[in-house]
């Protein structure tokens, strides 16, 4: 890998703390550092390959769909089920990492909240 280490693969790898609710072989879960609604939590693919959801959905579409299964299963175990799935793409869009992830927001929303 040339890039450097995402901060999101220090998560993965251990390197820094993050309150991880799920992960599989190919993703990880965790808490939002700076959560925008009740629920907000990331998942996020392990590998940091993939930029920005553009990216992965026209080289992995797979991994995409694995992501959207999981940020439901995660809704249904901490938000009844409904749930809102944002992909934040370029910095003018508010993307500050640069490791593909979506952020899933839930739990009494405000109509502000986009992540
Ligand atoms: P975005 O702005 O779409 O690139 O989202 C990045 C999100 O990542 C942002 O909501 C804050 C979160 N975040 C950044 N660093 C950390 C961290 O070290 N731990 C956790 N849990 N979240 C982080």
């Amino acid at each position: 890998m040339s890039e450097e280490p995402s901060i999101f693969t220090k998560i993965v790898n251990r390197e820094i703390p993050a309150d991880i609710v799920a992960e599989t072989d190919d993703l990880i879960a965790f808490r939002d550092i700076h959560p925008q609604a009740p629920v907000h939590l990331l998942v996020v693919p392990k590998t940091q390959q993939y930029h920005n959801v553009v990216e992965l959905a026209a080289r992995n579409p797979a991994l995409m769909a694995s992501m959207v299964a999981l940020a439901s299963q995660l809704a249904d175990r901490y938000c009844g089920g409904e749930f809102r799935l944002v992909f934040n793409t370029g910095e003018a869009a508010g993307q500050t990492v640069f490791h593909v992830h979506a952020h899933v927001l839930g739990g009494g929303l405000d109509e502000g909240s986009l992540g």
